[in-house]
């Protein structure tokens, strides 16, 4: 068995979990946030046996899109009749998918 880390994006996880459940695969939604970005995402947990991994990796493929990020940034200038802080846009890549696949020793529900 194979234990897939899925971070995705909010917008995202709505309609993964939707196709999941319809393909009979379990998985857990937790509630996450990025290091970089400090904002939400979404991380799922989802318990599958090796030969579900490559139908999985498709589902995520077709369901977590790339989106860009804007995000404030403020800019110390030095230079000018005084220092001034000002604000300039960085657009970030983030996504479709963050995903990490581990193998699971053992498994079991009481
Ligand atoms: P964040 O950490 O908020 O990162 C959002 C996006 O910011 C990343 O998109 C990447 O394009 C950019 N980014 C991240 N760290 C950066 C850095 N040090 N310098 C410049 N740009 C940086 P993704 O790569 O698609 O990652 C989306 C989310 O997936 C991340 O959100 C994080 O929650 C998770 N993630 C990505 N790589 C990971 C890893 N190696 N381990 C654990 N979580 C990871």
């Amino acid at each position: 068995m194979k234990m897939a880390i899925a971070i995705v994006q909010d917008k995202d996880a709505g309609k993964l979990l939707q196709r999941l459940t319809r393909e009979g695969i379990s998985a857990t939604r937790l509630s996450s946030s990025g290091g970089f970005l400090r904002a939400g995402n979404t991380t799922l947990l989802i318990g599958i046996e090796e030969d579900q991994l490559d139908p999985l990796v498709e589902i995520i493929k077709q369901t977590c899109r790339r989106r860009e990020e804007i995000v404030p940034q403020i800019h110390h200038a030095t230079i000018g009749p005084a220092d001034t802080n000002i604000p300039f846009p960085l657009q970030v890549p983030v996504g479709g998918a963050t995903v990490f696949i581990l193998s699971v020793d053992r498994m079991f529900k009481v």
